[in-house]
């Protein structure tokens, strides 16, 4: 079984969002193509508290995409973003959501980041994720969404860790590239890892 992952493709993370995504919208009619050539279609959405740990706006006198400390582990500060119930936490309007069969929710513990859709940042809480797929026997996933260099990036090393067969879909995929280059290096220590890029047009 082959499965779609629809990566954090909400409102706060297009063009106009809290913490846009350059270009975070031309991965949507991409995403949507795709879905009908898959078993299996499955999306993840940050999902804040409003007193989430990864907000700059949480920490006195720190700015945004300044790197601090939470809880032990690096911790880039974001602008306050995908807010529980909020509209910038939504999917995004255009997006085709009539054939995701599950969402899985991440990041609403206050104390820790959760950039993977499998596991929290520490690796400690599993979002249940890896367990659902196998359990729709799924042996192939491919990784589409935002972003590439973040939420995408450590989905994609955790589909790997989990021992599934993983694509990322390099034309459904854009970067916020806090730092310039940080796409590029992900996507060498993705294919490091053992990922494989796949053009959107070669799959369906
Ligand atoms: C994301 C930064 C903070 C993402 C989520 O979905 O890539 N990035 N939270
Ligand atoms: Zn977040």
């Amino acid at each position: 079984m082959k499965a779609l992952l629809i990566i954090d493709v909400q409102n706060d993370f297009l063009p106009g969002g809290s913490l846009a995504v350059p270009e975070g919208d031309a991965v949507i009619p991409v995403i949507n193509s795709l879905q009908d050539s898959f078993d299996l279609v499955v999306a993840t959405q940050d999902w804040h508290p409003k007193d989430h740990g990864s907000f700059a706006s949480n920490h006195q006198g720190r700015k945004v995409y300044e790197v601090t400390e939470l809880n032990g582990l690096e911790q880039t500060l974001w602008p306050d973003h995908c807010v529980q119930a909020t509209s910038g936490a939504a999917f995004a309007a255009a997006l085709r959501q009539e054939r995701i069969e599950a969402i899985f929710r991440k990041g609403m513990d206050s104390d820790i980041d959760s950039y993977s859709g499998f596991f929290d940042n520490a690796h400690r809480k599993s979002t249940g994720l890896a367990e659902y797929l196998r359990g729709k026997r799924v042996e192939e996933v491919y990784v589409t969404g935002l972003a590439g260099d973040v939420c995408v990036y450590y989905t994609v090393l955790d589909a790997l860790g989990e021992g599934f067969t993983t694509y990322l879909v390099a034309d459904a995929t854009r970067a916020v590239n806090v730092k310039k280059g940080d796409f590029d290096k992900a996507l060498g220590h993705m294919e490091d890892e053992g990922a494989q890029l796949r053009n959107s047009r070669a799959l369906s």
